[in-house]
């Protein structure tokens, strides 16, 4: 029992995932109190658990997060992108392309990369901007975050300052702060803080860009953007409203839901999974899935992925964002993935508010 704590501190990632496994009921009660008391007050005084650095097969610096029960999250620093999320089975719940490239420094096919200064392609800037496309620091000292229960978690503060390229093509200087954080139930976070350091006023557009795994994609139903008006990105950002009940895939969707509650679910019927993404200032959501056409045409992208994927971004995007000199801005998604013995009308009271 005791190994655990210690296999997690020490990085011991693989065979952690295994004695999870073999934990009876009365272990994980034991472990959990163990956490709470022993392990943070002698690791860590701020109660959280820890978090381990180590590099992936490829040689790129990574961070690992942990929960007693065996959850887990990886965080790449380059890009400071999310590519792993896993529930206590051990369960993948991110998507990454069968033909991501992880063997180059850039941004992976799949998990969740954060887009900043824009969502989209509008000028010189990159497609999504380029915080993905940069190596994030870890930040050990961060200002306190409003509101941040940190108890039990295990949490990693990345921070991204522009780079002299970056200024060239948005000359605004800001501070990045993004805090991933997995939570004792298995939730995953994460809070972006952006602050304006600049002389003059900036406006930003910002995406959570996130490839959830799902088992078939026809199976699949959305909840939470009936009624909604959307920017279809298949016909020129041209404007509709949301017509249907739940949303279902038959072709091919690219669409940025404008002003949408603050929870949206993802109903897999063949995993009787259900995802529900909470999120706080960002008013839009953007669902994607590229179907088959389109999967041909991407070259780090297998032909038949899209069957398995699809893209729901809690976003900022049709106003943006303005921040004047000092001002700062944040914007946070919450991710569960529960049983689908549930319905719609307990999303909110089973997920605790921010
Ligand atoms: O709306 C989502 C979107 O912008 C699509 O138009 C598509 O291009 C997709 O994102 C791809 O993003 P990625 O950066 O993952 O290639």
């Amino acid at each position: 029992m005791f190994l655990i704590p210690f296999c997690c501190h020490a990085g011991g990632t693989d065979s952690m995932e295994q004695i999870c496994k073999s934990l009876t009921l009365n272990q994980w009660a034991f472990l959990e109190h163990f956490y709470s008391t022993v392990c943070t007050t002698t690791w860590l005084c701020d109660n959280r658990a820890p978090f381990h650095l180590t590099k992936d097969v490829n040689g790129f610096e990574q961070v690992v997060l942990w929960n007693p029960r065996g959850a887990s999250a990886r965080v790449n620093l380059n890009g400071g992108q999310v590519i792993s999320w896993r529930n206590h089975r051990g369960e993948e719940l991110l998507f990454n392309s069968s033909k991501a490239n992880f063997k180059v420094p850039k941004t992976v096919r799949g998990g969740i990369s954060a887009c900043f200064p824009q969502f989209g392609k509008c000028d010189a800037l990159d497609q999504h901007g380029f915080a993905r496309k940069r190596m994030w620091k870890i930040d050990e000292n961060p200002p306190p975050m409003r509101l941040n229960d940190s108890r039990g978690k295990s949490y990693v503060d990345l921070m991204l300052k522009p780079a002299e390229e970056d200024l060239k093509y948005w000359p605004h200087s800001f501070e990045f702060r993004l805090q991933v954080s997995l939570a004792l139930d298995g939730n995953l976070s994460l809070v972006s803080r952006i602050r304006n350091i600049n002389g003059k006023p900036f406006n930003f557009s910002f995406a959570y860009h996130t490839y959830l795994s799902v088992s078939d994609i026809s199976e699949v139903r959305i909840e939470g953007l009936e009624t909604l008006d959307y920017l279809d990105n298949l016909c020129k950002r041209e404007r509709f409203t949301e017509q249907g009940d739940a949303i279902t895939f038959e072709s091919e969707v690219d669409r940025v839901y404008l002003s949408s509650a603050p929870c949206v679910a993802v109903l897999d019927h063949e995993k009787k999974r259900t995802y529900v993404v909470r999120k706080e200032g960002l008013p839009d959501v953007v669902l994607w899935n590229p179907w088959d056409k389109k999967s041909k045409a991407m070259a780090d992208f297998g032909d038949s992925d899209y069957k398995q994927m699809l893209c729901l971004d809690g976003a900022a995007i049709e106003t943006g964002v303005t921040l004047k000199p000092g001002e700062e801005w944040t914007g946070q998604v919450e991710l569960a993935a529960i049983p689908s013995s549930f319905c719609t009308d307990n999303i909110h009271p089973r997920l605790k508010l921010f």
